[in-house]
């Protein structure tokens, strides 16, 4: 059979590339399944210091495979919730709580799920040539993977109630644009760009970044009080980091620092 991801060791960071290209990179039962053990790899690898996720083909991902969702005539109606909270919601979470930085390097069409998921990465570069399209609407679906929570938060009520309710396609550039994701990129730039990044932060201090991504994720739900005592707390742990302690020494001594990452 087929392997529904691919992953590759790189120096210090791995490569995740959603392989069903046939489909546009949709996710069945096997490809979640294989996703989760290999992300649950990855935050267990203390010299894994970044993750890149791509899709291959000429699609990033169009989320749910829909042929394992065609009805027969009368037949029971499957019970989404049920997916949602197997399989989607937990990738988010997953995703968003890995102890490094995930950078996504969208190189095509990404629908449904499949744009969420890219949403919910820590750096989006998209190819000049991808979209993102909030395909729910349709065919009568909700927004899921976190959609109704990035959208407004990256691109404000206006924008986002389009995409949600229009489901047309954005295209990179004005994705970029919106705030949307970081940057989009000219296609045969994309995946050199997305290695440079994943180079960098596999020489970054990790702990620290996994800290800042705490303190990101929490800022929307508490007010200033909170966030402050956050900043507070996340920052003790921070302090007492090797890599806090390397980066002072090294620009005191002027040099370049040489951090530990998560070990
Ligand atoms: O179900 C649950 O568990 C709940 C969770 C839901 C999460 C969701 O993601 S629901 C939303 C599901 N996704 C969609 O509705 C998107 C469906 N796809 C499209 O609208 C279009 O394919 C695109 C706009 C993404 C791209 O269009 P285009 O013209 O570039 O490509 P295409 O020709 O439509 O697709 C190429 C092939 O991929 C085609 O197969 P074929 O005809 O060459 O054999 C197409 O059927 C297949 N494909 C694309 N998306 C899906 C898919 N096959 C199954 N499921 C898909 N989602």
């Amino acid at each position: 059979m087929d392997e529904t991801i691919l992953v590759e060791r790189r120096q210090g960071y791995r490569m995740v590339t959603l392989n069903r290209p046939a489909r546009l990179n949709s996710f069945n039962e096997d490809m979640h399944l294989a996703l989760r053990a290999a992300l649950a790899e990855i935050e267990a690898d203390k010299a894994c210091r970044a993750l890149l996720l791509t899709g291959a083909g000429r699609g990033f991902c169009a989320g749910q495979d829909l042929s394992d969702r065609v009805m027969g005539e009368g037949a029971e109606p499957p019970d989404l919730g049920w997916t949602i909270e197997t399989y989607y919601s937990p990738l988010v979470r997953q995703l968003r709580t890995l102890p490094l930085p995930v950078v996504c390097a969208v190189n095509g069409v990404a629908a449904g799920a499949g744009a969420n998921l890219a949403l919910a990465c820590d750096i989006v570069l998209a190819a000049r040539s991808a979209s993102f399209l909030e395909a729910f609407a349709r065919i009568g679906l909700v927004p899921d993977a976190g959609g109704t929570y990035f959208l407004p938060r990256l691109v404000g009520e206006a924008r986002a109630r389009a995409m949600a309710m229009l489901a047309e396609p954005v295209p990179a550039a004005t994705a970029e644009s919106w705030g949307l994701i970081w940057k989009c990129v000219d296609d045969d730039e994309l995946m050199g760009e997305a290695h440079a990044l994943c180079a960098r932060f596999a020489e970054a201090p990790t702990q620290g970044l996994a800290l800042t991504k705490r303190a990101l994720d929490a800022s929307s739900t508490h007010g200033l009080d909170e966030q402050l005592d956050l900043e507070r707390d996340l920052q003790r742990e921070a302090g007492r980091t090797p890599d806090y302690a390397e980066g002072v020494r090294a620009f005191t001594e002027k040099r370049k620092p040489s951090f530990r990452g998560r070990g």
